[in-house]
């Protein structure tokens, strides 16, 4: 059956289900989609997802958008390699921490780069300063939940640990921007949240997972 996945280089969003799709071994066609060209608002995607947003996931006759669904969709139907599980403990404890980082990490993250990746940070240094103390507490909490066995949740990569994976690869890499304007100083991950290193080592182990990378990451590289 003919797989298709629609992303945006860079997309956390897209990247997870990139990532989820590698962890079950599926195969994929990867179609990059270009938000400076307006891929997204074309009718040709819109007819794909209403909201002119990436991901979305062709699998055979079904059409699928949000993340989300996305990754619940792959597991019902490729339950294989389970990514939410063994049992019904892990099953609640993944959607849990997935539902924290969603809510909480990823929100934290948005609110500070969003006005920064737009244009429009200027004059709202005191905003993203104390949004920055909350990512502090937030990372300092998921560097918890790794300290153990180094998985969020048990001792296999879950859907939790491929949406956690770009959010900390995006923080990596805007970490010096932001100590250099806002003096945050907490992004040097190798110091301040070691028990993430071995994380994202296993994530990067991962067979394809070069081909789940941003592209434009890439060629600036
Ligand atoms: N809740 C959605 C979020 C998807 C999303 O916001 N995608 C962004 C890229 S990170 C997008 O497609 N933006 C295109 C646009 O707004 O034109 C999901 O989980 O899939």
């Amino acid at each position: 059956m003919a797989r298709t996945v629609y992303f945006g280089s860079g997309s956390p969003y897209s990247w997870r289900v990139m990532l989820a799709m590698e962890l079950k071994g599926l195969e994929y066609e990867a179609v990059e989609l270009h938000f400076s060209k307006g891929d997204t608002q074309s009718a040709e995607h819109l007819a794909r997802n209403p909201r002119g947003k990436i991901p979305v996931l062709i699998d055979g006759d079904i059409t699928i958008y949000e993340s989300t669904a996305i990754m619940a969709y792959l597991e019902k139907t490729y339950p294989e390699v389970p990514i939410f599980g063994a049992d019904a403990r892990e099953y609640a404890l993944i959607w849990q921490r997935y539902a924290e980082l969603e809510n909480y990490l990823g929100n934290t993250i948005s609110s500070i780069l969003a006005p920064i990746f737009r244009g429009e940070a200027e004059g709202k240094d005191a905003e993203i300063k104390a949004n920055l103390e909350k990512l502090k507490a937030e990372l300092e909490t998921v560097h918890g939940w790794l300290s153990g066995a180094g998985y969020i949740v048990g001792d296999s990569l879950s859907a939790a640990d491929v949406t956690l994976y770009p959010q900390v690869a995006l923080l990596r890499r805007v970490g010096p921007r932001l100590k250099e304007s806002y003096g945050a100083d907490f992004l040097n991950f190798e110091e301040k949240f070691p028990a993430f290193l071995p994380f994202m080592a296993r994530i990067e182990a991962l067979k394809n997972y070069d081909r789940t990378y941003p592209t434009h990451w890439r060629a600036a590289a």
